[in-house]
């Protein structure tokens, strides 16, 4: 991208719209983006924006290569010999994603080619199935950008749970509502020291762009956590997945936060202060499908304070310094 971003006007009334926090198309722009007219996924996909913001944030700087597990985003391109992805990938199984991005980066180093390799998989690959080979990557600190896009659900074959599948969800395996939360799957990766981890809204483009461009130049391995909504899964309305992902911020129910590393200091960031609101919590469960059989507010409010209180800590150690 180039430093500086202006907006253009509309040639129609000539009016400068501030779209994309400022970013509109501009020279900066890969030449084609990273997803294509013609991919199959649905509308409102959550995943669909975040390959947009990806794009956007890649621009004609880095070029990529991407490794993409069994998940809807390996589905996204549609038939062969087409293909929705205006970057090379990579299709690997669930368990060899990170050990495939890890060769491509080495490779790519190797040549002294200047690629950003990155792991792009779905919840059910990265914190269940794809997590052996994710934990051992981050553990050797490899030169990887992962990005897990989490609807909280097996999304491609019909609607399972995952470990990152919500306390109450109906899916086609807990038809009568998951009984356990969810994994903190940011806490687990944070916890292998490496340098960057962070999640992201698709309600907040400029905080989230800002981590994709820093997540892309830094060196070493990079973890992002993108909430994504899923109209067919979630049961819900394909035009209020940002909405739905903005409550789930302003209530507390989603952290957004960063944390630096090295081997000797920890940095945690809280991006966005929440509301802590009840009101938000209440209309984020009305609005889908999947919390039909109800839940419960004040246990899930609980849970949500116990969750800050952890992550406050960790950024008052953090001050103490
Ligand atoms: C080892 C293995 N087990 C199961 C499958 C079948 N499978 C394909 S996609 C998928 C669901 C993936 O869920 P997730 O990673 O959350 O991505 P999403 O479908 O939600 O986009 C499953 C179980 C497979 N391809 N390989
Ligand atoms: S099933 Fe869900 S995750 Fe998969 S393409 Fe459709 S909306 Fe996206
Ligand atoms: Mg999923």
């Amino acid at each position: 991208m180039t430093d500086e971003i202006t907006n253009q006007a509309c040639g129609s009334c000539g009016m400068v719209e501030p779209v994309l926090e400022g970013r509109l198309q501009n020279d900066g722009d890969r030449p084609e983006p990273l997803l294509r007219a013609g991919n199959t996924n649905c509308g409102g996909c959550g995943m669909s924006v975040v390959l947009n913001w990806l794009s956007l944030a890649a621009g004609t700087k880095h070029h990529l290569q991407m490794v993409i597990p069994a998940c809807c985003g390996i589905v996204t391109p549609g038939r062969f010999p087409n293909s929705a992805y205006g970057a090379p990938v990579v299709a690997a199984t669930f368990a060899s994603a990170a050990s495939v991005g890890c060769g491509l980066a080495q490779v790519a180093e190797l040549n002294g080619e200047d690629t950003r390799v990155v792991c792009f998989a779905g919840d059910g690959g990265t914190y269940d199935i794809g997590m052996a080979t994710l934990s051992a990557a981050a553990e050797r600190n490899e030169d990887l950008l992962y990005i897990c896009y989490d609807n909280e659900i097996y999304g491609n074959t019909g609607g399972q749970r995952s470990s990152s599948t919500p306390l109450g969800a109906a899916t086609t395996t807990t038809p009568g509502g998951k009984t356990v939360g969810k994994k903190d799957i940011l806490a687990i990766m944070a916890a292998h020291r490496i340098p960057y981890t962070a999640s992201l809204s698709i309600a907040h483009p400029a905080d989230s762009l800002r981590k994709l461009e820093k997540a892309l130049t830094t060196k070493g391995f990079r973890f992002l956590h993108v909430f994504s909504p899923c109209p067919t899964g979630w049961k819900s309305e394909p035009a209020a997945g940002i909405e739905l992902v903005r409550q789930a911020v302003v209530s507390g129910l989603l952290p957004i936060f960063e944390v630096e590393q090295d081997e000797v200091d920890e940095k945690v960031t809280i991006n966005i202060e929440p509301e802590m609101c009840d009101e938000s919590l209440t209309s984020y469960f009305k609005a889908q499908g999947r919390f039909k059989l109800g839940v419960n507010v004040p246990e899930i409010r609980a849970g949500i304070t116990r969750n800050w209180k952890s992550l406050r800590r960790r950024t008052i150690l953090d001050d103490e310094d």
